[in-house]
């Protein structure tokens, strides 16, 4: 079931965002761009090795020292059904700094370049929250600040949250209801 919020202009969905057919998903990367756990490693196997071939061209040309927290880079998709994959790096969480600005980045900085790639589509995981350790509350609240802000620059962009477990979405849901934020 899709739930929608900002007019229709962000739809948040369970599923694996290997399988979407749009036009850009977001892959929660690390700075080596070389692949690793979790919804990258799905992204990998699923684009096939070409998008391993293309993350180290990338890293010889535009980021030889790695991607840093919050910047995005732009592949093929690939074998995937999506045209493009926007790598981004999520901040580590640490209790004693705020990290938040990071994580904002990455959204803000996929949209902005999703926009100028004349993407009409474009799927998020749940970045950080995984391996990263970021608490999901807390970055859905980051998210939805970031929508909220975003969007309305982006008429052309519909975007989908793609979180992996029901239990996600709920959680999300419950965040965005408390924040108005429901349709
Ligand atoms: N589709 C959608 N979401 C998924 C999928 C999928 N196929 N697979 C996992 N998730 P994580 P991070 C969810 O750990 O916290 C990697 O090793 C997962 O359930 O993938 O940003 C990178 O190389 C969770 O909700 O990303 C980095 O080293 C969310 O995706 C590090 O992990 C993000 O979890 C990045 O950690």
């Amino acid at each position: 079931m899709t739930r929608t919020l900002f007019d229709q202009q962000l739809h948040v969905i369970q599923g694996d965002i290997t399988r979407l057919r749009v036009d850009a998903i977001v892959n929660a990367a690390n700075h080596s761009l070389m692949g690793g756990g979790g919804v990258d490693g799905a992204i990998h196997r699923a684009a096939g090795p070409n998008l391993k071939k293309a993350c180290r061209e990338l890293r010889e040309t535009d980021w030889p020292d790695g991607l840093p927290d919050g910047e995005v880079a732009l592949t093929d998709g690939f074998e995937l059904p999506a045209r493009y994959v926007i790598h981004t790096v999520g901040p580590v969480h640490a209790k004693t700094k705020d990290k938040s600005h990071l994580l904002a980045g990455c959204y803000r900085n996929a949209m902005r370049l999703a926009a100028e790639k004349g993407c009409e589509s474009l799927a998020f995981p749940a970045i950080s929250t995984g391996v990263y350790g970021y608490p999901f509350e807390e970055a859905a609240e980051v998210v939805l600040d970031v929508m909220r802000d975003r969007l309305p620059h982006h008429e052309a962009l519909t975007v989908t949250l793609c979180f992996f477990s029901e239990e996600d979405v709920s959680a999300f849901l419950a965040v965005a209801e408390r924040a108005g934020a429901v349709d």
